[in-house]
């Protein structure tokens, strides 16, 4: 993306020298900038009603990351070559609690990547209401191709050096694109081996059986079906027979689609950098979990053995028509060619699954049309949210069951939305989701930072 997308709003007079500094100040780094003007931009009638802020120079700190840290991570591949991958963990705001965010493995994380994702999720954060601080981390290692063996010595040189930043009050990493179940698995046997403590509180996303939480697998997914129930509910409609297209294949798109089937809808699309499959029957979620979790293997196999499905190769999922789209994959996927074509196909609500995955284009034409707009911090917060619940569990050595931790889950999202959709009201700007979540989620942290002195 360019410099003019980010420019997209107008910004108050308070936020745009902020605004300009961050962009001198991080240079080439066109995501960071374009997750940074989305909030400066919502909450400016918060600035403007509450001077509190601009005269304790709160933005100024919130755009600065507490601590970032960059380090080599060597590992040797199957055929005894050594590699050298980049590793990052930023730790942006903890004064809600302890740094908390995922790791991306993916050939395209760089330092922009890294702190968009870490920016948002302060705000994210917030919104759960958990305690939990804002930070993020990854490597620009590639895990696809790679061999078990690979993955686990590259997990293992990963922790080698991260395990002196984090803790479980200090900060709590998990999984993103790329760090699901099996890399959380081969991280914490190293943390527990180079520290001789089996420390339950330092990662989420643990294995049941060692420490982790019922639902967290299942969490983003399902949190961000219920996001929509709650916007669709406010109108009176429900999930029952609405077609819903999902991008991506992965964790968070494969809880969505188990979901949005449960709760009566017909998830008909999923994809991956290759391309996207649809399925007017409905995706059988034991076939797309056997090839993506069993075998990981590519979408195209999904049309090769079910009948009536197909794979459209390098195309764009936003073309299928739909009621409901829950972009589920990466940063920026959705763009404003695909939203013009979902509203043209009459789409009534979107739920961002991913990390801001619509385009500033995109989501200002969501807004200008009636469709309902979840944007990701509010949508796909019950990842984290799960998260903190799996650190309450750590800390108190309890064991919730299945059914407790999805009412919780349940709650925290109607929570979510209720603060976001009240937000916005007070604001006077009713039913922007956008706007709703970006102050919700600014007040509890900047009230925190405001009661807690200049630090
Ligand atoms: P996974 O690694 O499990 O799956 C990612 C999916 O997205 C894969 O199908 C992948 O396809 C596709 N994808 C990734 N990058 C690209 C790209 N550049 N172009 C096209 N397709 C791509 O990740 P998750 O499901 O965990 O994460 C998906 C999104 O959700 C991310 O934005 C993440 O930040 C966000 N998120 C995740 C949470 C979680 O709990 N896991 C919580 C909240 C948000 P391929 O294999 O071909 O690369
Ligand atoms: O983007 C996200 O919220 C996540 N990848 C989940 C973070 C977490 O700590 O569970």
């Amino acid at each position: 993306m360019t410099e003019t997308t980010a420019d997209f709003h107008p910004l108050s007079a308070a936020a745009q020298p902020i605004f300009d500094t961050v962009r001198s100040l991080n240079p080439n780094e066109p995501e960071f900038h374009q997750a940074v003007h989305e909030v400066l931009h919502s909450i400016g009638p918060v600035l403007e009603r509450h001077p509190k802020y601009i005269e304790n120079g709160i933005l100024e700190r919130l755009v600065e990351p507490e601590r970032q840290i960059i380090f080599r991570v060597p590992w040797i591949d199957d055929s005894g070559r050594l590699r050298v991958n980049r590793g990052y963990r930023v730790q942006y705001n903890s004064a809600l609690g302890p740094y908390k965010g995922g790791l991306r493995f993916h050939p395209s994380v760089n330092i922009s990547i890294i702190k968009f994702l870490g920016f948002e999720q302060i705000f994210k954060n917030a919104l759960t209401g958990q305690g939990i601080g804002g930070g993020k981390g990854g490597s620009n290692f590639d895990p696809h191709g790679k061999s078990e063996a690979e993955v686990m010595r590259f997990c293992q040189s990963f922790m080698n050096e991260l395990y002196r930043h984090i803790g479980e009050h200090t900060d709590v990493p998990a999984g993103d694109i790329g760090v699901g179940g099996r890399e959380i698995g081969y991280m914490f046997g190293m943390y527990r081996k180079i520290t001789n403590r089996h420390e339950s509180g330092i990662l989420t996303g643990k294995g049941i059986g060692w420490g982790g939480a019922q639902v967290r697998t299942e969490a983003t997914g399902y949190g961000a079906v219920f996001f929509v129930q709650s916007m669709l509910a406010v109108h009176g409609q429900t999930l029952e027979g609405k077609r819903v297209a999902v991008s991506g294949s992965g964790n968070v798109a494969i809880y969505a689609i188990e979901k949005a089937q449960q709760l009566g809808a017909r998830a008909i699309t999923a994809s991956d950098s290759s391309g996207y499959i649809v399925d007017d029957a409905g995706i059988d979620l034991g076939l797309l979990r056997q090839i993506k979790e069993v075998e990981r293997g590519r979408i195209v196999e999904y049309a090769n053995r079910r009948p009536g499905a197909r794979f459209v190769e390098g195309g764009n999922v936003w073309e299928v028509p739909v009621d409901i789209a829950v972009p589920s994959a990466t940063q920026n996927e959705l763009n404003l060619d695909s939203a013009r074509m979902l509203i043209a196909n009459g789409v009534r609500a979107v739920a961002e699954g991913a990390n801001m995955p619509s385009t500033p284009e995109a989501v200002g034409a969501f807004q200008d049309s009636d469709v309902l707009f979840a944007p990701g911090k509010a949508a796909n917060a019950g990842g984290v949210g799960t998260s903190a619940l799996e650190m309450s569990q750590n800390a108190s050595r309890q064991r919730w069951n299945f059914d407790h931790s999805e009412q919780k889950l349940r709650d925290i999202m109607t929570d979510i939305h209720d603060a976001s959709f009240r937000a916005a009201e007070r604001y006077g700007t009713p039913g922007d989701y956008v706007a709703g979540a970006n102050i919700a989620g600014f007040e509890r942290v900047a009230d925190a930072m405001l009661a807690q002195g200049v630090i």
